[in-house]
């Protein structure tokens, strides 16, 4: 392996569309993810939008429609930051695959997450602008990508419910750590849905539609959804089964790293926890026995409400750190399910059963 100075901050699973995620001892340098380790996930190839020429359309259910440029939003609309992780809804899909095979879907360890400082405007804001009517429940979001999926050419897009839309922490952001938003990541303009699964937080943001009911985009209406363990894609109803939406209660251990003191062997465990936003994170516990005893670890200082916490802790330890397991705990006392056959489901959504670390995976 080239050492990490000299390779690229992504590990690539595809080239076109991109998608990629750190290696997880960067992953947890810092609170803030610097965006060239901030994971990417496309479904197809990166649009690269002039400024110029942008518009962003909201319609539906809407008293006024609007039709504004980067310059109508700078001008009109009031500019804030929220800092929010970011979790792919297939973040730690791979270890689902220990128990059966799951065709399609990139095989994603604990890396496909970040944490970043959006800058943008407040989507609440632009719909009270427009004037929501009676009867609207969801707001859908449309992107300018074009992807080939089932022979037909289409957009991604999302939707989420109008009270989420109208909650002060979902923005429309042009920013991320500061920074102009990156071709990668959604320039001009994307969405940040707080709490909720990446796929709602829309890339190259083009058409925001108020309405009555969920988007019927194929991502919202078909891919994201969750499924019982026991259902196959033969049995699966699609429009039974429940939409992703906030992400569970979660954590992994990203870094193992083993010292020595006098005579004891140790092992320096590092890595992230995080839940749905909605309560803080209460604890994280490292288990070096398969979840007989338990130890807790310290947080890191940084928190915000959207965000990761990161933590650490030390364990004595004779054997070598493959099978230590983390688990977290939120204040609501929402937490982990034990085993991976309790969360699996053939899409690989999801997975939040206590990780269990294992030395490649902690060096990819
Ligand atoms: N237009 C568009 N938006 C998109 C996607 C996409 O393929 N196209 N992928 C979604 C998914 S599944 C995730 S997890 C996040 C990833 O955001 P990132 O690439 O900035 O990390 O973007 C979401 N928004
Ligand atoms: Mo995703």
């Amino acid at each position: 392996m080239l050492p990490t100075d000299q390779a690229p901050p992504l590990v690539l699973y595809t080239t076109d569309p991109l998608n990629g995620g750190p290696r997880l001892e960067e992953l947890i340098q810092s609170f803030l993810t610097p965006e060239p380790f901030f994971f990417v996930r496309n479904h197809g190839t990166v649009p690269r939008l002039l400024p110029a020429t942008y518009r962003l359309y909201v319609d539906g259910l809407v008293q006024q429609p609007l039709d504004l440029s980067l310059a109508d939003l700078q001008a009109h609309y009031a500019h804030k930051t929220v800092t929010a992780t970011l979790q792919c809804a297939g973040n730690r899909r791979s270890e689902l695959t220990q128990l059966a095979p799951i065709a399609g879907e990139i095989p994603w360890g604990p890396e496909a997450i970040g944490t970043a400082s959006w800058g943008g405007y407040p989507l609440a804001d632009l719909l009270a602008d427009a004037g929501v009517l009676a009867g609207a429940n969801h707001v859908a979001f449309t992107g300018l990508d074009q992807i080939e999926q089932r022979g037909a050419v289409i957009p991604f897009g999302a939707s989420v419910s109008l009270t989420k839309a109208l909650s002060p922490e979902v923005l429309l952001a042009n920013t991320m750590n500061g920074m102009p938003l990156s071709h990668t990541h959604g320039a001009p303009l994307r969405v940040v849905v707080p709490g909720y699964i990446g796929a709602r937080s829309v890339k190259w943001l083009g058409r925001i539609t108020v309405q009555d009911h969920p988007s019927s985009n194929y991502y919202q209406a078909h891919a994201y959804r969750r499924f019982a363990p026991d259902v196959t894609p033969e049995t699966a109803d699609w429009e039974a089964a429940s939409v992703l939406e906030a992400v569970p209660v979660n954590a992994a251990i990203c870094v193992a790293r083993e010292f020595s003191q006098g005579r004891s062997k140790w092992v320096l465990l590092r890595g992230y926890a995080l839940g749905s936003g909605l309560a803080p994170m209460e604890q994280v516990e490292v288990t070096a026995d398969g979840g007989h005893h338990w130890a807790p670890a310290r947080f890191l200082p940084e928190q915000a409400p959207w965000t990761w916490r990161l933590w650490e802790t030390e364990l004595a330890l004779e054997a070598d750190p493959n099978g230590v397991a983390v688990r977290a705990r939120d204040t609501l006392q929402q937490t982990q399910s034990e085993s991976l056959a309790a969360v699996w489901n053939f899409k690989g959504y999801l997975n939040n059963a206590w990780h269990v670390f294992h030395r490649q995976e902690g060096e990819r």
